[in-house]
């Protein structure tokens, strides 16, 4: 690090607030992604799976629900599909029974999402991946991930309010990154 970036680095770290410190919210670890347990991946007990390859990968949980989402909601989240043939089927599919919507956090965490959930289509998933261990069809792909970080910023504030996220230190942080 030159001498000028760090004198940045300070004088960023002595403008905050001694939780932001605690928990380096300046940092580019603080990364955050929206994903969502789809309707499938909730009533084929998959919950526990999916939320386990997150944990164990060292992301952090900041948000959770279970809930049944809205047409409107559902039609904002997917607005960039409107005009594709599959999206009636689609917005049948995801407010077909409750969703888990979860933010998680961590270095790189949008790419790496995305890279865990596997390809849209299960059939072109990788095993080891989210959608490649446990579905089969497109249209019952078990789980959403936010494919750039401009639509998880966009996706994390169409599901979830500024007071449901949780800024906090996790207890493996040190372990995590350098
Ligand atoms: P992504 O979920 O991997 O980001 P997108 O292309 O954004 O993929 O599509 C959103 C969702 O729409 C998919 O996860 C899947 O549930 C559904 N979908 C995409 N393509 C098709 C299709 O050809 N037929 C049916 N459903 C589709
Ligand atoms: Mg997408």
């Amino acid at each position: 690090m030159s001498a000028r970036s760090s004198l940045l680095h300070v004088k960023a770290a002595a403008s905050l607030s001694v939780p932001e410190l605690l928990t380096s919210r300046t940092m580019s670890d603080n990364e955050r992604t929206f994903i969502a347990i789809k309707p499938d991946g909730v009533q084929r007990g998959l919950i526990g799976d999916v939320i386990k390859r997150f944990e164990q990968k060292g992301f952090k949980l900041v948000g959770m629900k279970l809930l049944q989402a809205s047409q409107e909601l559902l039609n904002k989240h997917y607005a960039d599909l409107s005009s594709r043939p599959f999206f009636p089927s689609l917005i049948a599919y995801m407010s077909s029974g409750p969703v888990v919507a979860m933010v998680w956090e961590g270095k790189g965490a949008v790419k790496t999402g995305r890279v865990m959930l596997g390809a849209t289509d299960p059939a072109e998933s990788a095993p080891g991946t989210i959608r490649g261990d446990f579905c089969i069809q497109v249209g019952k792909n078990v789980i959403h991930g936010s494919d750039s970080v401009e639509s998880a910023t966009q996706e994390i504030s169409l599901w979830f309010t500024e007071d449901e996220l949780v800024t906090y230190k996790s207890c493996a942080f040190d372990w995590l990154y350098n």
